[in-house]
């Protein structure tokens, strides 16, 4: 390289690195005006920005620490693939220590409730799942009131959330009031058969009932669609869906109105899992071929779990506690009034009956007149012992 050569390279050089500063100096300067309109429109927006559009996020937040519960029962004739839906719908094995009775135990056996209450977490998200089931309904020879027991045992979760509530220590109520209650129809009989409409009556103002069709996969699908009855047509009161709202779009409303016309929804319960066109499904094997669980279809089993778990159970829960339970409130404090001639909501204590609780009143009304003349005799000595000093 010739010095004149070389000098016009230095300078081209030095041309180039200006060029290179000159650039970097325009790209910070780009940047900060960038930053500087952004905090500027932030600044604006501020002003007009109370910050309460934040609070579904911190609802969201607390709601997933704190998690979440629900209480489904389940009802109907034994041996209809209760406890086997229910393990298919969780996808948990909530009967794990369950003890098989044999043909005789069942007859003898009175209905007799239990609870298996399941800690299930997804994404990071808790739900305590109770499940309460009513298993010998139906195989005792004399099912008159076999209702009852389950009756009584949604009104004692009310009565035990009552008692609570009016109670000191409101901070940790544990709730136990059931959310919903699927009731099991007979895929073998005729519409619905009297001791079905009795059991739904004496439960539809105390519960969500929601009907299903047992074991769908003993039916072809034109005998399905018969047996879908309108349970309404028996005066039984089931869970009603919330209507749709109107700006909801299209593929919305649709999947809205399928699944009101599925109900009774009709289920197929299976544990195993068997292998269907290569993939691992839940699933009932027969000599003919492969019934699936999760197959739209083949039954209404995802219908009905994508309703209790996906899209209905916030309103489940607040049916529960808006209708059910106020309505259980609403009576327990008028009986208690016209009982006690008072307006305050005494809770009654289980198992005590009308003239006992009044005697208990009486009882403590006269602890307290005791307690209070204690009181103002020991003021009065304390005034005397003052004037003697
Ligand atoms: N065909 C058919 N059988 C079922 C179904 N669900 C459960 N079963 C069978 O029915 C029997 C009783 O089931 P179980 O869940 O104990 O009924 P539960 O008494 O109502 O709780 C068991 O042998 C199950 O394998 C179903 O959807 N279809
Ligand atoms: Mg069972």
């Amino acid at each position: 390289m010739n010095s004149l050569t070389l000098t016009s390279y230095v300078t081209f050089c030095e041309d180039a690195c200006a060029h290179q500063d000159f650039l970097q100096i325009q790209q910070q300067q780009q940047q900060q005006a960038l930053v500087h309109s952004r905090r500027q429109l932030r600044r604006d927006q501020d002003k007009e920005y109370v910050g309460f559009a934040t609070l579904p996020n911190q609802v969201h937040r607390k709601s997933v620490k704190k998690g979440f519960d629900f209480t489904l029962m389940v009802a109907g004739e034994s041996g209809l693939g209760k406890s086997t839906l229910v393990n298919s719908l969780f996808l948990t094995d909530l009967y794990k220590d369950r003890k098989l009775l044999n043909a005789e135990e069942r007859i003898t056996q009175t209905v007799e409730i239990t609870k298996h209450t399941v800690d299930i977490e997804e994404k990071g998200v808790k739900l305590k799942l109770t499940i309460v089931d009513t298993p010998g309904f139906g195989d005792a020879v004399n099912n008159t009131e076999c209702w009852k027991p389950v009756a009584d045992y949604i009104d004692q979760q009310f009565e035990q959330y009552f008692r609570d509530e009016s109670g000191l220590n409101r901070k940790n109520i544990q709730d136990n009031r059931v959310h919903c209650c699927l009731y099991f129809i007979s895929p073998f009989g005729h519409g619905l058969r009297p001791l079905d409409v009795e059991f739904m009556k004496a439960l539809h103002e105390k519960v969500n009932i929601v009907p299903v069709l047992a074991k769908a996969d003993t039916l072809t699908p034109s005998e399905v669609k018969k047996k879908k009855i309108k349970i309404e047509q028996y005066g039984i009161k089931i869970y009603q869906f919330p209507d749709c709202d109107s700006d909801e779009d299209e593929d919305f409303k649709q999947q809205d109105y399928e699944l009101k016309e599925s109900i009774p929804f009709a289920v197929i319960g299976s544990n195993t899992v068997v292998e269907a066109k290569g993939k691992r499904v839940r699933g009932r094997l027969y000599p003919w071929g492969i019934v699936e669980v999760e197959n739209l279809a083949h039954c209404d089993f995802l219908k009905l779990r994508n309703m209790l778990v996906r899209t209905h159970m916030q309103d489940l829960k607040d049916v529960t506690r808006e209708i059910h339970y106020e309505t259980y409130r609403a009576q327990c404090i008028q009986s208690m009034t016209r009982m006690s001639g008072t307006d305050f909501p005494i809770p009654v204590m289980p198992g005590v009956t009308d003239s006992e609780t009044e005697k208990l009143i009486r009882e403590k009304d006269e602890e307290l007149r005791r307690m209070q003349e204690m009181l103002l005799r020991i003021q009065d000595q304390m005034h005397t012992q003052k004037d003697a000093y």
